[in-house]
């Protein structure tokens, strides 16, 4: 089965039982400090998780883009992967458990064929925040004796750690989770397997061993968990289930690993052709094809986005810039000719052009992005390898290799730690290179990684007035400087805003004061914050501005619209998903500090409240 045809399925499966299908959301997430990509398909749907209608029911359908950079460290195995898609459904406060658990079981038996030999569960073992999961636990019992399996040890109770998720941020929408399991060796020669066919240790779905993988989880959403780490249950209990398809086509085509699948076969075999290797021959020479595939990959989806980011050195661009450059130092050590990481790439363009048809729409970019990138890197790299190797005969007799002079490497010639050990054949004193590495980064690798693993947006009150900031400043410019000022760009942290926008020059002080002055005055006005659902020719038709075209805050045909101000004579009406204050007055007041470049024809903003 293609994987074209296992996503077409999921789609249709939950769309017969009632779920409107809506678009995968962008890679990036907007305005979300606490996050830098998008890592699951309910990260967008926290309002509606809480309470809020959604414009197309409580039923909803999709298959979610999502990167995840925190198993960064286990791509190279059979099934880790930073970019994958994750088949979604979601009950908002509709159906739950008693459903939800027996539709994922008849899809994967049913519609997917898979063996319900081969399947395990696990549930929730209960603590002092909440019970043992005994309705899910009820619940697969009966599917597997319906299925003529026996349920006994197939259900396996574990704690939070394993069995709940969320909330993605510190606080937000969370709950208990089943996890299903498949048992990938099935009928497959044991005896390559550490625990063996027969006799081998007892094994659970918990083990990291590879002889069970994930395939689908079902979370109950039914708690708010709070920043003083208390759990309220939520108005609306929801279900949020996510399937990995990587995996699913991984079984479905009996291959051994994901990299065998038909959705990475062709840039193997381009790799493989690049490399003069040969996929399957050789454990080491197979994780380092499979890093390359995975990095290249997410790296095209990255660019490819309509959000799409480009290299640099912070947040998401920094991620983007470590993917291509692994990407190209693996590639190296297999022996390719540089430059391949474009040719690799395009290989990915060609195979993902169908599903996700912005990726072929960015083309020219990804390829002139990536290659840019890789040249770049590797004229460097040739030069830091003769510093590198200067430092080895420098500490030849040492045991480790000083911080400072690693980060010396990796500041001039963007040559990576893990490089120069490597190079060197020493480790690296981490803990040194770390301190400085924090010291001279905006944005370190760990915090990079921790920003991402924190998830998402706690909607925290100071990014929620900061949003609101903007929709004022963006009609106080509008009002200062003309009506050609559109919205480039916005990005929040929870200490300033910045917004890009276009106008040709450099602002005078008097249009900056002019600016703040404004903005201050609908503060002090205490302005309503309120929205409305609308289409675009309403919210058109209402003077709305904002971006138009942008699918991602689109819900169904309808928009978000937020006014501000009082009616007929709002301040402020723009397109925005949200979050926003209620009373501009919760503001306090704002100030202008930095008006600067940002591109050719387009000026930058920075700016805090309070
Ligand atoms: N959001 C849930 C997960 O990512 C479904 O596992």
């Amino acid at each position: 089965m293609k994987s074209s045809e296992i996503r077409k399925r999921y789609l249709q499966f939950f769309e017969k039982h009632g779920h409107a299908v809506v678009p995968s959301a962008s890679l990036i997430p907007e305005n979300d400090p606490t996050v830098l990509f998008t890592t699951a398909g309910m990260h967008p749907l926290v309002p509606f998780l809480m309470g809020e209608a959604h414009p197309q029911g409580k039923r909803l359908v999709n298959v979610q883009k999502c990167v995840r950079t925190g198993d960064i460290d286990e791509v190279g195995d059979a099934t880790h992967l930073t970019f994958f898609e994750m088949l979604g459904n979601w009950s908002l406060g509709d159906y739950f458990r008693e459903q939800a658990i027996p539709w994922t079981f008849e899809f994967l038996t049913d519609s997917l064929g898979l063996d319900p030999k081969r399947i395990y569960a696990t549930v929730f073992e209960g603590d002092d925040d909440a019970p043992r999961d005994e309705d899910a636990i009820a619940i697969w019992r009966k599917l597997f004796t319906d299925s003529g399996v026996k349920p006994d040890g197939r259900i396996f109770q574990y704690p939070k750690s394993e069995n709940w998720w969320g909330p993605a941020g510190q606080t937000g929408p969370c709950g208990p989770d089943s996890e299903i399991f498949y048992d990938v060796l099935g009928d497959k020669d044991r005896t390559k397997h550490k625990h063996g066919w027969s006799g081998g240790e007892p094994c659970q779905p918990s083990c990291s061993c590879g002889r069970y993988v994930e395939v689908g989880n079902n979370v109950f959403m039914q708690y708010f968990k709070h920043a003083d780490g208390t759990f309220e249950p939520l108005a609306q209990k929801n279900v949020d289930f996510g399937g990995g398809l990587e995996r699913l086509t991984m079984i479905l085509q009996k291959a051994d690993s994901v990299f065998e699948t038909d959705l990475f076969k062709p840039l193997v075999a381009e790799i493989e052709k690049r490399a003069g290797a040969k996929y399957g021959e050789e454990e080491a020479t197979d994780r380092v094809i499979r890093i390359i595939a995975d990095h290249v990959r997410s790296a095209v989806f990255i660019l490819g986005d309509p959000r799409g980011v480009t290299p640099s050195n912070l947040d998401q661009g920094y991620v983007l810039r470590r993917l291509i450059r692994r990407s190209y130092r693996y590639g190296r050590q297999l022996g390719m000719e540089m430059p391949f990481v474009g040719a690799l790439a395009e290989v990915v363009v060609r195979g993902y052009a169908e599903a996700y048809p912005e990726i072929e729409a960015n083309r020219g970019r990804v390829l002139a992005e990536i290659t840019a990138e890789e040249e770049k890197f590797g004229k460097a790299l040739e030069k830091g390898l003769v510093e590198a190797e200067k430092l080895g005969r420098k500490y030849a007799e040492a045991d480790v290799i000083p911080g400072d002079e690693a980060f010396y490497l990796y500041e001039t010639f963007g040559f990576p730690r893990e490089m120069t050990e490597e190079v060197i054949g020493k480790p690296v004193d981490v803990p040194a290179f770390e301190d400085r590495f924090k010291a001279h980064q905006a944005l370190s690798r760990t915090g990079a990684e921790q920003k991402f693993a924190g998830g998402l947006a706690d909607h925290s009150e100071e990014v929620t007035r900061l949003h609101t900031a903007t929709h004022l400043l963006h009609r106080a410019l509008r009002q200062v400087l003309g009506v050609h000022v559109e919205q480039k760009g916005s990005n929040i942290t929870k200490d300033r805003l910045r917004f890009d926008f276009t106008h040709g020059e450099k602002m005078t002080d008097g249009q900056k004061k002019e600016a703040e002055k404004i903005v201050n005055e609908a503060i002090a006005a205490d302005y309503p914050v309120r929205f409305e659902m609308m289409t675009v020719e309403e919210a058109k038709a209402k003077g709305a501005i904002g971006l138009f075209e942008d699918k991602y805050t689109k819900l169904g045909n309808d928009i978000k619209v937020y006014f501000i101000g009082n009616d007929p004579d709002y301040f402020s009406i723009e397109i925005c998903g949200g979050p926003h204050v209620t009373h501009t007055g919760e503001l306090g007041g704002f100030r202008l500090l930095k008006e600067e470049s940002s591109s050719a024809g387009v000026r930058r903003i920075k700016a805090v409240v309070g």
